[in-house]
């Protein structure tokens, strides 16, 4: 019998689950190391955690290793129902929630190493958290992707912690039921990943519906399943293909509506004067809505995931 401590909480209706005890040592000199040596030597672990009986295809998981700089509050390895994700900024904001709720954690900053980078967080006075996400940008902008029964659809790829294929539809298009989103989401993928393998997110925009809104979004995780959130990620990317086209100026607040009505304000400023990426923040609120003993009974013929 083993047992993992796990604190779930949501940030905009998409779960985040923290491993905060009993989980594997990892060995390596770095966090990239450390998520290699899980995935060879314990991703057991990992199907455990987040997929069925426990969890579910839209669950991420993150485990918090030690930082390997003191300065850092720890190293954090996300994960879903397939793999590894480099950054998750629901995630993050997740995390921020979960140390608070555990009192490891105050308001103010704190950093925290991912395998995309340093990642700096603000916890705010009335909970909610601002995260400084890694360097992004857009590399292509006006891809052509023929998407059968659509056309020709336009896409820009930007990196935001994640690889994103970011597609402006009309509208109303968000106001098709989900299993179409999710259908023409995943054969936008498909057809992306023809050209540019390493995308693995779809990023698809309609009008707003929040008041003050500015865009909505739906997004296409690698597990197949679609974010709740407005994507921590999402947005930073999508933030860097706005400043590219001039179409946001620097702090300027832009508020990203998920598909399920919940928010999150964006602003960036350029790394550098030739704009060649942009550091984005991130603000969103997450609450913690379970403390829980995850038990594994090696009689369970499921006991670690299918
Ligand atoms: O918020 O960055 C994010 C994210 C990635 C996948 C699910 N959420």
């Amino acid at each position: 019998m083993r047992t993992f401590r796990v604190i779930d909480s949501h940030t905009g209706g998409e779960p985040t689950r923290t491993i905060v005890a009993g989980g594997p040592e990892l060995s390596g000199a770095n966090i990239s190391e450390m998520l290699h040596d899980m995935h060879l030597h314990h991703d057991g672990f990992r199907k455990a955690i987040v997929n069925e009986p426990r969890g579910s295809e839209v669950m991420v998981g993150a485990y918090l290793v030690p930082a390997l700089d003191p300065a850092n509050h720890c190293g954090i390895i996300f994960f879903n129902n397939v793999g590894y994700l480099g950054m998750c900024g629901h995630g993050t904001i997740g995390i921020v929630a979960t140390l608070a709720y555990l009192g490891k954690l105050s308001p103010g900053t704190h950093r925290f190493e991912t395998v995309a980078g340093l990642v700096s967080t603000t916890l705010h006075e009335d909970g909610t958290v601002t995260i400084a996400n890694v360097p992004s940008y857009r590399t292509h902008t006006g891809v052509e992707l023929n998407i059968a029964g659509q056309g020709t659809l336009f896409a820009d790829i930007a990196y935001g912690g994640n690889w994103f294929c970011l597609v402006a539809l009309s509208d109303s298009a968000l106001d098709r039921p989900l299993p179409e989103l999710l259908s023409l989401s995943q054969e936008i993928l498909r057809v992306c990943r023809l050209q540019f393998p390493k995308v693995d997110h779809v990023e698809l925009f309609g009008a707003p519906k929040t008041p003050g809104g500015d865009s909505r979004n739906f997004v296409l995780c690698p597990g197949g399943m679609y974010d709740r959130s407005p994507c921590g990620t999402g947005t930073s990317a999508k933030l860097a293909c706005l400043a590219a086209d001039s179409k946001l100026a620097p702090n300027e607040p832009w508020i990203q509506e998920s598909i399920i009505g919940s928010t999150f304000t964006g602003r960036y400023e350029w790394t550098d004067t030739e704009h060649t990426a942009i550091v984005p923040t991130i603000t969103g609120r997450a609450f913690v809505n379970g403390d829980t003993q995850v038990i594994v009974d090696e009689r369970d013929p499921f006991a670690w995931g299918f």
